[in-house]
């Protein structure tokens, strides 16, 4: 009897994976459902960019232990996607690969980084376009292809954000999402999107979006046209409105597209502590029909104050209160229904790539791509060598190691990661194990709903129980203990 109940969940608990998403038209659906769905994502880079340190074996998702402890958190916040800006393929992310998967989270990965060599320029972009930073992005690709909660993958971040750089990098960012495309194509078991990260400058951002969507005529399949389109958009400030924070010109620039918009970034730091009202419109009536949802800057304190949680040196956190307020505005938002709706189908307007689309009068008008770089063809054609290699692996305990107290500075006791039902992905309530009770966090929003959002706890709650004990016999197993 315990051997089969052991069993049986330990089946359903080893092959448990968020549903890999496809995109349809405009929107991100789920396969299996047939719903559209929504990014509540948050950008995941503990130690800033120097987080990501390959002479140190060290990257965000390398550690674990660490994962563990960021994936618990997030998961009591309510976030089902997390982005991560800098990677080193080469290393092993099967661990937090496979926790955050867990924990019912995609993955939002961008394929660049900072260092010399492992971007394109902003400045002379054809110098940082050859074959050794193509085999780079590949590899991003190989290490994170096999993952089901890969998201997609960011071809640039930000590159284009003047109107100077808009004369010369479009050309080769489409190039680079093109290339990357075609190596998806040939080398993954699953057709993952690509996309840009654009900065919300507006003078350049309606030609960026229009840049990479449209489809160039003499392509048959154009793979040069981009998945999805990002914005990094800060305009909503403190006590702002759908229509003062100009999210409204977003909607109305945007409401035709024909792949994907969200934010790649969001949340203004000033005011603060912050209230993160923009969460209300982000998930409501005004922006779910044309937006993807988001994701907010940031999960760390850095330097630029951005951060939700203080990491201290010994890996332990101290939550801040705006946390705990971000917390309550998820919590306001009736997930259950925004991730309810059925895939509209809308396929919107896939404009014709010509000069005439483009409106800047110094934004770049030629769609004749730059030419596949040499000794690059047969990478795309066959595969790097060697490539790194993920895969999703047992976890033998969900406990999270380092200690984490709430913004009043009290312990949170018994904190773990929540494995999600196969299938499922993360929303609020699932984990309950950091209260929104904190007398820092801001207290001015959308409360109403806290009854709501009790009520949906109920079924997730009795299955992580339910797992908890069986993931500590499957542990013994995969150890290759004895069942009985
Ligand atoms: C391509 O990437 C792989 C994996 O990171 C690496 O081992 C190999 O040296 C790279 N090749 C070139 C030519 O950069
Ligand atoms: C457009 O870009 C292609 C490829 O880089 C280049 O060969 C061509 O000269 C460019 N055309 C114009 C009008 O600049
Ligand atoms: C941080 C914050 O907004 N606190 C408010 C919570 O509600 C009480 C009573 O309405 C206010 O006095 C606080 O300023």
């Amino acid at each position: 009897m315990l051997l089969n109940a052991a069993l049986a969940v330990l089946g359903a608990t080893a092959v448990a994976a968020v549903p890999s998403l496809e995109i349809r038209g405009s929107q991100f659906v789920n396969p299996k459902t047939g719903k559209a769905f929504q990014i509540a994502g948050m950008a995941y880079q503990p130690g800033g960019s120097s987080g990501y340190d390959p002479s140190h074996g060290r990257d965000p998702l390398s550690d674990g232990k660490v994962c563990m402890r960021d994936a618990a958190l997030m998961q009591s916040l309510g976030v089902n996607t997390i982005r991560v800006y800098n990677l080193d393929p080469n290393l092993n992310h099967d661990e937090c690969a496979s926790i955050f998967n867990a924990a019912g989270m995609y993955m939002l990965l961008d394929v660049n980084s900072p260092l010399a060599g492992e971007s394109l320029t902003n400045v002379n972009p054809w110098e940082s376009y050859y074959m050794e930073y193509l085999n780079r992005t590949f590899a991003v690709v190989e290490a994170f292809k096999n993952y089901p909660n890969t998201l997609a993958f960011f071809s640039g971040n930000e590159v284009i954000y003047t109107e100077e750089n808009a004369e010369t990098v479009p050309p080769y960012m489409r190039a680079v999402t093109r290339d990357l495309k075609n190596y998806i194509k040939n080398n993954s078991p699953r057709k993952i999107p690509v996309g840009y990260s654009a900065a919300d400058v507006r003078v350049v951002l309606e030609d960026s979006w229009n840049y990479f969507q449209c489809h160039i005529d003499t392509e048959q399949n154009d793979e040069s046209r981009a998945d999805l389109f990002a914005l990094n958009s800060y305009s909503w400030c403190g006590d702002a409105t759908f229509q003062s924070s100009g999210y409204v010109d977003l909607v109305n620039m945007f409401k035709t597209t024909s792949v994907p918009v969200f934010f790649s970034e969001f949340g203004c730091n000033t005011p603060s502590p912050r209230i993160f009202t923009e969460i209300g419109s982000i998930y409501g009536p005004d922006m779910t029909g044309t937006f993807a949802g988001g994701v907010v800057y940031e999960y760390t304190q850095e330097k630029n104050n951005y951060g939700l949680a203080d990491i201290n040196a010994d890996n332990t956190i101290n939550l801040r209160a705006d946390f705990h307020t971000l917390q309550k505005q998820y919590a306001g938002v009736d997930f259950t229904s925004v991730q309810g709706v059925t895939a509209s189908g809308n396929k919107g307007v896939i404009p014709k790539c010509s000069k005439t689309l483009i409106k800047q009068a110094k934004f770049n008008k030629n769609f004749t791509l730059p030419a596949v770089p040499p000794k690059t063809q047969p990478l795309i054609n066959n595969g790097i060598k060697p490539a790194p290699v993920g895969k999703i692996i047992p976890i033998s305990s969900w406990d999270v190691t380092y200690q984490v107290k709430d913004a009043d500075g009290k312990v949170i006791n018994n904190l773990k990661v929540v494995p999600v039902k196969d299938d499922a992905f993360n929303m609020p309530g699932s984990n309950a194990a950091v209260s929104g009770d904190v007398s820092g966090s801001s207290n001015s929003t959308s409360s109403g709903n806290n009854e709501n959002a009790a009520g949906r706890l109920a079924p997730l709650g009795v299955a992580s129980s339910a797992i908890a004990i069986p993931m500590a016999i499957m542990a013994a197993f995969m150890a290759g203990a004895q069942l009985i």
